[in-house]
């Protein structure tokens, strides 16, 4: 494969009217009548960050004119655009020809263009809009900052048409000594080609072997002794790659990719990596950097990942969508597992199956992209929708399946805000929980009784605290005593107050804090916020560590010594058990803020005043 980088100076002009289709702008004269005062972008980078258009939401057009030298070999060869991610919805013509279109922000697409690329100079248009629509993914509201255009990598790559696609890495921890390695494939073309297994420190080979594409659908099995397992502590890499030995053929490496040895499994209610138990301690992170935006350098994403890893953590959830690939690749590297997840958030338009149809494909393209990765230890098909209906719950549910079809070697859920009325968590492989008692509801006190009343009908799982946090302004400094909300004081004594009882639960394995670092939020805009959620442990200019980082490496492992309230949640589970789906968590959370006097109004109003 080559790969030729289309990254570089584009023009861009916004489509204000939003008539651009209709004038003809992918027309290159048509453009060239508009020459003067244009706007540039190096793309890849958000139109967002170009002054006065911080907050557009609309659309916006980009073009460039590119060189291809090469005679171009349709018999032989296959030309494609990919594009890494584009927010929202992207629709290209190369050389005035329309490509095709591509809906949602998070996940790589490709146009062929054998029949539209020309030798010498080319000419390509993007029309990238942002506007929010009832049917995307995510719909119409949603709580981080909608950077608009292209902000990833734009490629053209060559592809041999003879060629492997669809690798797939399977591993399996058999014993201490032995494990087993599976590689399945699929084929174009008929040709022999040599593959081989190598250590990546020796870069010895460790198993190789030569196959010939007689069927479409290829299998590699094999033993491996005495195997360097893959885990955060211990993050050892081999390296498959395929060379392709037919004569005729220029480029000889066919594919090369590095993979982990590692096995991630459920067992009763617990979680185990390579056979020993797994605790997550985890943190979150939206793919967002300022002054970058979304398009974060690669020595940033390692710094951002080397920090956490220095904190003690060893897991990030990727909220609430597919970051780029080069995070993933370092979390490989650095030893971090990884929980992705795709946008499929809040209120989307569950009952239409256009929607699924989207979010399937998501997921598969996700899939598809990240399947080789060791880090990658689970796939999330949604995040706190109305999981309570039963249109939410089948949506859900057929993602699952959808999910477990593609990847069966990796733990699928869904992220749950409902204590009690989630109608998939049975389905899921681990049973997870975002709450934020002590935030927006309720009293942390209450949260020992609360999570053995909400866990006791479902016991034969691991469960995950996926979100809980509360929001400080850096800088804003107040005594312990006072419990001011926004103070780096009240942060510091909630986080720790909620992992200490999280660690003192034996069926918990695992938890992930509410965020690593501030990020824009539109709707939030109280004098602490101001455009931000400030649940980060550290602030948006990421340098400004809040108290709670300076603590964390110490509460980490620590437990708190509660009262035992297992009995008390069975009996309350018991109580309230025939109310149990009827009662709606927002009035089990209005009760319990009645019992503990809080202002339960300031949480539904959440958004606006936290
Ligand atoms: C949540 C959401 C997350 C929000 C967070 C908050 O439950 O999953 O996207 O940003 O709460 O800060 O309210």
């Amino acid at each position: 494969m080559q790969k030729i980088s289309l990254n570089g100076q584009w023009i861009c002009i916004p489509d204000l009217e939003n008539r651009g289709i209709e004038k003809g702008w992918f027309i290159q004269n048509n453009l060239k009548k508009k020459d003067t005062g244009l706007l540039t972008l190096d793309i890849p980078k958000s139109f967002n960050l170009l002054e006065g258009y911080e907050f557009f939401e609309g659309v916006f057009w980009h073009y460039r004119e590119f060189e291809f030298n090469p005679d171009i070999d349709h018999s032989n060869y296959e030309y494609q655009i990919m594009f890494k991610g584009a927010n929202y919805n992207a629709k290209v013509w190369l050389n005035e020809k329309f490509l095709g279109e591509h809906d949602g922000g998070f996940t790589p697409f490709r146009f062929l263009i054998n029949k539209t690329l020309k030798k010498g100079n080319n000419f390509i248009v993007v029309r990238v809009d942002n506007i929010r629509r009832k049917n995307g993914i995510p719909s119409l509201y949603f709580d981080w900052f909608n950077w608009g255009g292209i902000y990833r990598d734009v490629d053209l790559i060559v592809l041999n048409k003879n060629r492997i696609t669809d690798i797939k890495i399977k591993t399996e921890v058999l014993s201490k000594q032995k494990s087993k390695i599976f590689i399945s494939f699929k084929s174009r073309g008929a040709f022999n080609f040599k593959w081989q297994i190598l250590d990546i420190d020796k870069k010895s080979i460790v198993f190789e072997g030569i196959k010939s594409t007689n069927s479409s659908l290829g299998k590699i099995s094999l033993i491996l002794d005495n195997p360097k397992l893959w885990s955060p502590s211990t993050p050892n890499l081999y390296y498959f790659q395929i060379i392709d030995i037919s004569p005729e053929v220029k480029t000889n490496l066919l594919f090369k990719c590095h993979f982990g040895i590692r096995q991630i499994e459920v067992h009763s209610s617990y979680l185990y990596l390579n056979k020993k138990r797994l605790m997550l301690k985890g943190v979150s992170l939206h793919e967002e950097y300022l002054p970058y935006g979304r398009t974060i350098p690669y020595e940033k994403r390692l710094e951002d990942l080397r920090r956490i890893k220095a904190i003690g953590f060893n897991a990030i959830r990727t909220a609430h969508y597919s970051h780029d690939e080069s995070l993933i690749d370092i979390a490989d590297k650095v030893g971090l597992l990884i929980l992705e997840e795709i946008p499929v958030y809040w209120d989307c338009n569950y009952k239409s199956n256009d929607t699924f149809k989207l979010a399937a494909k998501m997921l598969r393209t996700l899939i598809k992209r990240d399947i080789n990765h060791p880090s990658v230890i689970w796939w999330s098909v949604g995040n706190e929708i109305p999981i309570h209906k039963r249109e939410c719950a089948n949506f859900i549910k057929r993602l699952m399946n959808f999910a477990k079809m593609h990847d069966s070697s990796r733990l699928v859920t869904y992220v749950s805000r409902k204590l009690t009325s989630d109608l998939t968590r049975k389905k899921a492989d681990i049973a997870t929980i975002n709450t934020y008692f002590g935030w927006y509801f309720g009293d942390m006190k209450m949260l020992s009784l609360i999570l053995d009343w909400m866990r006791t009908p479902i016991i034969f799982k691991p469960w995950i605290f996926t979100e809980f946090g509360a929001g400080a302004k850096f800088g804003f400094r107040d005594n312990w005593k006072n419990q001011t909300k926004f103070s780096e004081e009240y942060q510091l004594n909630l986080l720790d107050y909620t992992i200490r009882t999280i660690n003192s639960k034996d069926y918990f394995s695992g938890w992930f804090i509410w965020i690593f670092r501030d990020f824009k939020s539109i709707h939030r805009n109280n004098e602490y916020q101001q455009g931000f959620n400030r649940k980060g442990i550290v602030s948006e200019k990421s340098i400004e560590k809040k108290l709670i980082c300076y603590h964390l490496p110490k509460i980490l492992n620590r437990k708190r010594k509660t009262i035992n309230t297992k009995v008390l949640g069975i009996i309350l589970w018991v109580i309230s058990f025939p109310f149990s789906y009827l009662i709606t968590t927002h009035l089990i959370t209005l009760l319990l803020d009645i019992l503990v006097k809080n202002d339960y109004k300031r949480g539904i109003r959440r958004l606006s005043i936290f």
